[in-house]
This record gives structure tokens, C-alpha cells and sequence, in this order.
């Protein structure tokens, strides 16, 4: 990051090209957005929306990575199951015939040995 005085004349402080105004970090020359709020620039944050699907995988299966409408609660196929959660289980969000959901594990004690069986 460069270092720079700030100065009300200047509308660009960091100089990445977004004023002041429309930089949500107008000291950092690296980011200049932070869409979902959560401190974390646009440049650094893996899931821009906080949806819970990160970028890669939007931009992926074509979903809008800074949108968080299609991703976490969303079900694009409309088979039952979420896109987040079909992201996570390995299935298409976008077939309805390809339908997974996440395994879910449940922790058991037998004799003091803790087991961790799967159950749906
Ligand atoms: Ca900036
Ligand atoms: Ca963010
Ligand atoms: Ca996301
Ligand atoms: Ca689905």
C-alpha cells in the first residue's frame, strides 16, 4: 500500500481509480468494495456475497458471485435441494436429476471410543 497524507483535496487518496466516495477503502489501493459488508475487500474475500459458495464456484456454475439471491437459499434445479448444498455434496445445482446432499456425521460414544457415523 502506498503511503499517502490524506488530503480533502484529493477525491482518489489511494489512487486505484475509485474516488473516495465510491471506495469503500479509500486508503487502500487495493481494494474498493466490499459487497457483502464484512470488512474483507472484494479482492481478498473468497465469497463476495457471503452466501456461502465461494467465487470460484459461482462463477463456475454461473451463478453471480455478488449476488447472494442465487446461492445460499436458492435451489436453481428445484430438485429439494440447495445450490450451496448441492455445491458441497458434489452435485450439479443446476440438474435435477444429479442430487446429492451434504453427509451429515454423528458423533457416538460406544465403550469411550467416539465414533463418527454418517446419517441422512
Ligand atoms: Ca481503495
Ligand atoms: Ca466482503
Ligand atoms: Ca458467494
Ligand atoms: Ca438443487
Amino acid at each position: 500500500m502506498m503511503m499517502v497524507s490524506p488530503d480533502i483535496e484529493d477525491d482518489d487518496i489511494d489512487g486505484d481509480g475509485f474516488s473516495n466516495l465510491n471506495d469503500d477503502f479509500p486508503l487502500d489501493d487495493r481494494e474498493w468494495l466490499d459487497t457483502d459488508g464484512d470488512g474483507v475487500g472484494n479482492n481478498t474475500d473468497t465469497d463476495d456475497d457471503n452466501d456461502g459458495i465461494s467465487d470460484v464456484d459461482e462463477k463456475f456454475w454461473g451463478f453471480n458471485p455478488l449476488d447472494g439471491i442465487d446461492g445460499h437459499d436458492a435451489d436453481a434445479d428445484n430438485d429439494g435441494v440447495s445450490n450451496k448444498d448441492e455445491i458441497d455434496a458434489g452435485s450439479s445445482p443446476l440438474d435435477a436429476d444429479d442430487t446429492k446432499t451434504p453427509t451429515k456425521y454423528a458423533p457416538i460414544m460406544i465403550d469411550d471410543i467416539l465414533i463418527i457415523i454418517p446419517y441422512e
